[in-house]
């Protein structure tokens, strides 16, 4: 059977970080596709050169031509400018944007039925951007956010009560802003609901840092964002979608009625297999959730209408 072949649009650190599970994991050879003469081909030749240590036999090439994506299953797109400190998500929305554009079109063109993942932030406007450029079906985009929102959500949790990260099951939902929505509600520890476990004015404080996590790294790396769990995080909903793994995660996809939304991507649950995007799950949630969900998609609606406009102003 021929390898899986995986284009990673973008690489920078996350994009970087993604070829290097790839290779770990056997997942496929990999492409590696940047604008910057050298990036992608130095860093797949210095991870070619870790195959033989590590008993990989994947093929991994740096790229400047679309050309070389030909063909791909999965793509997985970093593309585009990161936050530095001081800066919010939505700051980076005009100039990726552009990047985005550029980036969607090439997808349409070399690999029409790949699985498209992306990373690209302000996220839940990307997303929309790429489905729209594209002209993919909603199965086969989707955003990344929530998959790492909640590992974040997890390890906070797991930290306090001093239990494996195995043991904390969690979901945070909504767009991938500090409005984010991390569900109490369905939040366990072996089972047990978190709320018998962890005080409701903790597990504020515990949900608080959760929606500034992103902003918690910008201050210590000062030069970027967090890389290496995006990275874990998007690696995992690409091998839901290889192995057919019919895994439910929480992801940005597109809404048609769910939730009462209509016309965006939006982080919620939903089932990865082969056919992408296999179903969106409507989980039953408190009133106080409910108005959070409320809150944010509000906000993914600001984002998506001020994309419209640098989309308008620059056609
Ligand atoms: O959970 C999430 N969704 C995120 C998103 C978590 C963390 C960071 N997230 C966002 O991912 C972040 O705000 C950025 O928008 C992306 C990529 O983050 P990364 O840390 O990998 O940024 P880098 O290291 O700056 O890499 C971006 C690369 C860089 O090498 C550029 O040369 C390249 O993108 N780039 C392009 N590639 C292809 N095509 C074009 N046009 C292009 N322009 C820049």
């Amino acid at each position: 059977m021929a390898r899986k072949k995986i284009a990673l649009i973008g690489a920078g650190n996350i994009g970087g970080t993604l070829a290097h599970l790839c290779a770990l994991k056997g997942l496929g050879d990999v492409v590696l596709y940047d604008v910057i003469d050298g990036l992608p081909q130095g860093k797949a030749l210095d991870l070619l050169e870790a195959g033989p240590i590590e008993g990989y036999d994947v093929n991994i090439i740096g790229t400047m031509s679309y050309a070389d994506i030909q063909g791909a299953d999965v793509c997985i797109v970093t593309a585009g400018l990161a936050r530095k400190p001081g800066m919010s998500r939505d700051d980076l929305l005009g100039i990726n944007c552009k990047i985005m554009r550029q980036v969607s079109e090439n997808i349409a063109q070399y690999a029409p039925n790949a699985f498209v993942i992306v990373i690209t932030n302000p996220l839940d406007a990307m997303v929309t951007l790429t489905k729209r450029v594209t002209g993919f079906a909603k199965n086969k985009v989707v955003g990344q956010a929530g998959v790492l929102d909640s590992s974040r959500y997890r390890t906070f949790i797991a930290q306090e009560l001093k239990v494996s990260v195995r043991n904390v099951t969690a979901m945070v939902l909504g767009g991938h802003g500090d409005d984010m929505v991390p569900v109490r509600s369905y939040c366990q520890v072996a089972g047990m609901p978190i709320e018998r476990l962890i005080t409701a004015q903790r597990l504020e404080e515990i949900e608080n840092r959760t929606r500034q996590a992103g902003g918690e790294i910008v201050a210590l790396l000062k030069t970027g964002s967090a890389f290496y769990s995006p990275a874990s995080a998007a690696i995992q909903m690409a091998e839901a979608y290889l192995y057919d793994k019919k895994q439910i995660l929480p992801c940005a996809a597109y809404l048609e009625g769910e939730y009462g939304i209509n016309g965006v991507y939006f982080g919620v649950p939903v089932q990865v297999g082969a056919g992408g995007v296999e179903r969106v799950i409507e989980l039953t949630l408190s009133e106080k959730e409910k108005q959070e969900m409320q809150v944010s998609v509000s906000h993914v609606q600001e984002l998506v209408a001020a994309m419209d406009k640098v989309l308008a102003a620059s056609a």
